[in-house]
């Protein structure tokens, strides 16, 4: 009797174990149905890192794109843990994607949820002046309010829009997003693949419980080396992804559309194992593709964009960054003040953007893509073409460790953006064409934007005491945003980049004044350094646009001639005569514009008071103003080499003309299995040195250097 309530009491526990193991089984499989459903962005584990959302188009005309963005704070889940608390455009980060084609007209109703005021500037995109979004464009949208963006989107692109306010900190937070501006007979013409994924690359400094810290250090050393290197965040993210996946299909071509959205930090970008061909930039294709090997890397600096061709070969592909910026230190000096060292050092260490999951395979395809690209109309510039002087610089760190930037230069001494007056800003004339000269006196990379218009890149001088090093830009391009190297080593040395530019309005209103902007008019178009940390803190200036070209007589603006004939490539006095002679101009035109400018004068004092928040005195004001005049400073001391008489830069070469898009030749295109494919490399510049410059010539050879088709 015992034995057989023994034998039953077993029988009755193995079946609980057994009822107990299936109910277990139960639940942890629709645990993990449950996750699979509620999270259908999971790839093996790793979460998607897609382009997050779309903004909706609430227009009914075929070509008109009527979107509304508004910013608000939102719990974002970046790491494990806490959420993070960042700014966002509806809710999304990045924010929406505003997808259109060219010709459209973009409407935006943009609504400032946040707790402070903001703006939205349209990176690359050509909007009227007052629709542009800078601080001197459109007065602030307070929070609460709204503002009505509206312009046509005459550029085919990958663009993004951004916070142009505190733009440190918002765009660091995430007010940003993207515009894709499509041209489907482009496309089509080109053979560009279909298969396209769009890459908004980042970072952000987290500090304590996953939230943002991006203040400065009570240190002042330190303070002083992360206003020089700007933000370099600590986690790395992929449409506002970190260590995402995106799924894309093994051996067939596939186009990248990358846009660098950090805050500071400039990106050297490598496909692990995979060559790549590098079909477009800011403003859309260039003339031609530019393949790019993969130990050399591209560089994307902020606010950048490239449109890239690759091949997944793998079934998983890594693309991650190098910081090809470096990093400058910062010193104690004998009198214990915090002082830059001239020295930059650099880091092997990658890091990871994303990784691109192959988990289908098509057949082996080739890349059919012509080695004629899109015809780009040259901007015509000669030794005559008036120059725009650019100067990037900065002043050497105060007690508190505090460093001040500019991107312009007055008298030699360079002059934060809170001091430059609208009398001072250059003035520029419409449908003109333009050199601007950018000048870097600093030991590291920088790079330069211009608000609302494109330049091409025409070339770069390396000058030192022994002579001038020209690098000629051979591949034909629009750009908004350029890689400015850093001087090369020696004393009183610098690097220049020579862009030509024409203010060209076409349809949109352009004409620009003073800094100032009211209800319905604008200040003037901002230039400046795209690190944001840098521009925040002076690097950044605007010009000024006055009618049409042949209703200003600006060779008698003395203000105007001043600003550039040091660093003119040619006799000025020999071109205004020129010009004059072949113009028929209106004076009324000049002394209404030299009134308006007279009228909307700013003092530097008055500007700092009614903008600057801070709880400076007037007697700190004027000190940190008269610093600006002091001769005393880094970077800012005489320049022997802007002196007139010691340096004629190389006259404009402009390269090879180019033809018109044609794929009837089968020879023109670039096919991943020919094994010798005339193509740019990344090395492709040549260079050219010069021991002195009234002996220039140009000895520049032409010749394309040989790739093998090894995408
Ligand atoms: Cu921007």
């Amino acid at each position: 009797m015992s034995e057989e309530f023994d034998s039953n009491n077993q029988n009755y526990w193995w079946i609980i174990i057994i009822a107990a193991l299936v109910i277990i089984g139960l639940v942890l499989l629709i645990i993990l149905l449950c996750n699979r459903s509620s999270s259908e962005s999971q790839l093996d584990g790793c979460k998607s890192a897609d382009y997050p959302s779309k903004a909706e188009n609430m227009s009914s005309d075929p070509n008109v794109i009527e979107v509304s963005l508004i910013s608000s704070d939102n719990d974002v889940q970046i790491l494990g843990g806490n959420a993070t608390r960042l700014y966002n455009y509806n809710e999304s980060f990045p924010g929406p994607l505003i997808e259109a084609k060219v010709g459209d007209e973009l409407i935006v109703h943009f609504f400032n949820d946040i707790s402070e005021p903001s703006t939205i500037t349209w990176h690359g995109l050509k909007p009227d002046a007052n629709m542009d979004g800078s601080v001197i464009s459109q007065l602030p949208v307070m929070p609460g309010e709204s503002f009505d963006y509206r312009f046509y989107l005459d550029t085919a692109g990958l663009f993004w829009y951004h916070s142009d306010i505190n733009s440190r900190e918002q765009v660091h937070k995430g007010l940003y997003g993207v515009v894709l501006v499509r041209d489907y007979d482009e496309d089509e013409c080109y053979s560009l693949p279909t298969s396209e994924k769009i890459l908004a690359f980042s970072d952000l400094k987290l500090g304590k419980n996953n939230q943002v810290d991006i203040s400065y250090s009570d240190d002042a050393c330190v303070r002083a080396e992360q206003q020089i290197n700007g933000i370099l965040g600590n986690v790395l993210l992929t449409n506002g992804v970190h260590n995402g996946c995106i799924s894309v299909t093994k051996n067939e071509p596939t186009r990248l559309r990358m846009v660098n959205c950090s805050t500071d930090r400039f990106m050297k970008i490598v496909i692990e194992g995979h060559d790549m061909l590098r079909i477009g930039g800011d403003q859309g294709l260039l003339e031609r593709p530019i393949l790019i090997k993969q130990d050399s890397g591209l560089i994307l600096t902020t606010g950048e964009r490239a449109d890239l061709v690759f091949v997944p070969r793998q079934d998983s592909v890594r693309i991650y960054t190098y910081n090809p910026r470096g990093f400058q230190h910062v010193e104690k000096d004998c009198d214990g003040n915090c002082e830059l060292i001239d020295k930059v050092s650099f880091s092997d260490e990658k890091e990871l953007l994303v990784t691109l999951e192959a988990r289908e395979s098509s057949d082996l395809e080739s890349l059919n893509i012509p080695l004629e690209l899109k015809h780009i109309k040259k901007i015509k510039v000669d030794q005559c073409t008036p120059v725009i002087p650019v100067s990037f610089g900065n002043f050497e760190p105060d007690e508190n460790g505090d460093v001040d930037f500019f991107a312009f230069k007055q008298d030699k001494h360079g002059v934060p953006f809170d001091c430059i007056t609208s009398e001072e800003a250059p003035i520029v004339v419409e449908d003109c064409a333009y050199i601007i000269e950018v000048t870097n006196y600093s030991p590291i990379a920088n790079n330069f934007f211009i608000h609302g218009f494109s330049f091409q890149h025409l070339d770069t001088l390396k000058v030192t005491s022994e002579g001038v090093e020209r690098e000629i830009n051979k591949v034909l391009e629009n750009k908004d945003t350029i890689y400015i190297p850093p001087k090369p080593e020696g004393y009183k040395s610098k690097t220049v980049v020579r862009l030509a530019i024409k203010f060209t309005g076409k349809s949109r209103n352009i004409n620009a004044f003073g800094k100032e902007p009211t209800e319905y008019t604008s200040g003037g178009w901002i230039f400046q350094s795209h690190m944001l940390t840098h521009s925040e803190r002076g690097q950044k200036g605007f010009i000024q646009i006055v009618g049409e070209c042949d209703r200003i007589k600006y060779s008698k603006y003395s203000g105007y001639s001043n600003s550039y004939s040091n660093y003119s490539s040619a006799d000025h006095s020999v071109c205004l005569t020129k010009s004059s002679e072949s113009r028929n101009y209106g004076s009324k035109s000049l002394s209404e514009t030299l009134d308006y400018i007279t009228k909307s004068l700013i003092t530097c004092s008055s500007y700092i008071s009614s903008s600057d928040s801070s709880s400076d005195s007037e007697s700190t004001r004027e000190t940190r103003r008269s610093r600006y005049s002091s001769k005393s400073y880094y970077t800012n001391s005489d320049d022997h080499y802007s002196d007139s008489k010691s340096l004629t830069y190389p006259k404009y070469d402009p390269p090879s003309s180019h033809t018109n898009c044609s794929l009837s030749d089968e020879s023109s295109l670039y096919k991943s299995t020919l094994s010798n494919s005339s193509m740019y490399t990344t090395n492709s510049s040549s260079k050219s040195t010069l021991t002195d410059s009234s002996m220039y010539s140009t000895k520049s050879s032409s010749k394309y250097s040989k790739s093998t088709g090894s995408l």
